[in-house]
């Protein structure tokens, strides 16, 4: 028998927390560092699975209250000035304790920019009401790999973010796809127009790199100036 419960009680005892960091290509400068669930429980060390498990499960809470208060954790040894962006799952904003003004992350919440993918429970009319309340407690607001086919453009309208992030299938190979190029500068438009930032996401070569600069985003993430690891690396410059 499979006792998928035990091993994500298991996962959830033996997870941490990777830094990712966030470049600013123009200021020479890391911008940000992206949290990002890891375990050393085995059969679910693809992050994609321990967090398809924890909807199996009904456990998404408690999962992003493991990330969160690893995150308010680690932010004290984190380089002064980032900010420290932490995905919340669409099901998480039922999660009481993520409004409490009163939890460690909260504390920080200047410091902090919380991530939305539409992939799962962002409802229509609660979504931006909930969303609103996580501002009105400081945080910031990004939306997740759009371009990706579920964060839809609909929340740029309605949650007009402060931080837009183009999925890595948008980027990947951008210098080699003129239509994508227009869609990303495009993209990047619309979301300066709305007052945002627009970070490219997964930039693995210097081709993609010098594109993406050509589209105007100055905010870059991806293996060509880092992977996530356990500490807050330094950026490779290239
Ligand atoms: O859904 P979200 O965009 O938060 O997921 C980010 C995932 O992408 C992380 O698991 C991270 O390890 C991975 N990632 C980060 N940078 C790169 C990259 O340059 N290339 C690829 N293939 N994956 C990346
Ligand atoms: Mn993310």
């Amino acid at each position: 028998l499979d006792d998928v419960a035990g091993r994500f009680e298991r996962a959830l005892e033996r997870s941490w927390v990777a830094f990712q960091p966030i470049v600013d290509i123009r200021a020479h400068a890391v911008f940000a560092y992206e949290a990002l669930v890891r375990t050393e429980e085995d059969s679910m060390k693809r992050p994609d699975v321990l967090i398809a498990t924890a909807e199996r499960l009904g456990r998404v809470h408690d999962l992003g209250r493991q990330v969160r208060s690893a995150v308010a954790k680690a932010a004290a040894s984190a380089p002064p000035g980032v900010l420290l962006f932490v995905n919340v799952h669409g099901l998480e904003l039922t999660d009481e304790d993520l409004f409490d003004a009163k939890s460690p992350l909260a504390q920080i919440s200047s410091r902090v920019v919380l991530e939305i993918t539409e992939r799962i429970g962002l409802d229509p009319i609660v979504g931006p009401t909930r969303v609103a309340m996580l501002r009105q407690l400081g945080y910031q607001i990004a939306v997740d790999d759009l371009g990706a086919g579920y964060a839809a453009l609909g929340a740029l309208a309605t949650l007009v973010p402060d931080i837009v992030k183009l999925d890595m299938s948008l980027i990947r190979d951008l210098n080699r796809h003129p239509a994508k190029r227009r869609v990303v500068g495009a993209m990047a438009t619309l979301v300066r127009e709305l007052g945002g930032h627009v970070v490219a996401e997964g930039v693995e070569t210097i081709p993609e790199r010098d594109a993406i600069v050509d589209s105007g985003i100055e905010l870059l993430q991806g293996y060509l100036y880092g992977r996530p690891t356990r500490e807050f690396s330094a950026p490779t410059w290239s």
